[in-house]
């Protein structure tokens, strides 16, 4: 088959506050579809590996402070500049898994109290997803989860905020699932889901987001 004419992959991205499952699902996803033969690679953002992920770490770790709109701004960068490889792979015929995208960015800033629209702009034609998983946790599970760990934004009361903010940015191409379920219950609803998005993504054209 020439490469022009050769099915592309599909980007499949995970959102949702934190503990709610997601790096799990990701991996348990990324390992099924694998035995099935599936060309596929995980993505994580923010990828804290580079230069700006770097400060990003930082920043999360609170071993440096920055003004809102900069770690927005950065975060946001994060993903710019992995678009032009993730683009080339996808068109390849990768499956890309990402572990969080755009909506957390707004999600999370917003929640600071920013604004909503100014937080989507910097994102605006990134690619658009194939489907979005939102892994939906009750807020009695996300409080016994609450033991976070010390990063910034690792709050109860911030994740609440967060939550209503991502039920606020979905999309016709979003799929909400209960994170509540058991870990291997949830795999399998999100596997059919990521079946029907891989065979159905083959032919379409890559679209960019919000515009
Ligand atoms: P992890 O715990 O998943 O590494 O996330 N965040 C993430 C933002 O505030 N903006 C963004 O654009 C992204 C991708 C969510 C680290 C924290 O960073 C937040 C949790």
């Amino acid at each position: 088959m020439g490469k022009e004419t050769m099915s592309r992959g599909a980007l499949i991205v995970f959102e949702g506050c934190d503990r709610c499952g997601k790096t799990t699902q990701c991996a348990k996803l990324k390992e099924k579809l694998v035995d099935e033969g599936e060309d596929v690679e995980l993505v994580k953002f923010p990828d804290r590996t580079t230069p700006i992920g770097k400060l990003i770490n930082s920043y999360l770790q609170m071993t440096e402070e920055l003004d809102d709109r900069v770690a927005h701004l950065l975060f946001s960068s994060n993903r710019w500049e992995a678009m032009e490889l993730m683009k080339k792979k996808l068109k390849a015929g990768t499956t890309l898994i990402v572990d969080r995208y755009a909506y957390s960015g707004i999600a999370y800033s917003s929640a600071k109290g920013m604004d909503l629209d100014w937080c989507k702009n910097p994102d605006v034609g990134l690619i658009q997803p194939d489907t979005v998983i939102y892994l939906s946790v009750s807020e009695e599970i996300a409080s016994q989860r609450s033991h976070y760990g010390g990063e910034r934004y690792e709050k109860l009361e911030f994740q609440k905020k967060v939550h209503k903010n991502f039920l606020e940015l979905q999309e016709p191409y979003w799929e909400v699932v209960p994170g509540d379920a058991s870990v291997d219950d949830i795999h399998k609803q999100i596997h059919s889901i990521v079946r029907k998005t891989i065979n159905q993504s083959k032919s379409k054209p890559l679209l960019k987001l919000w515009t």
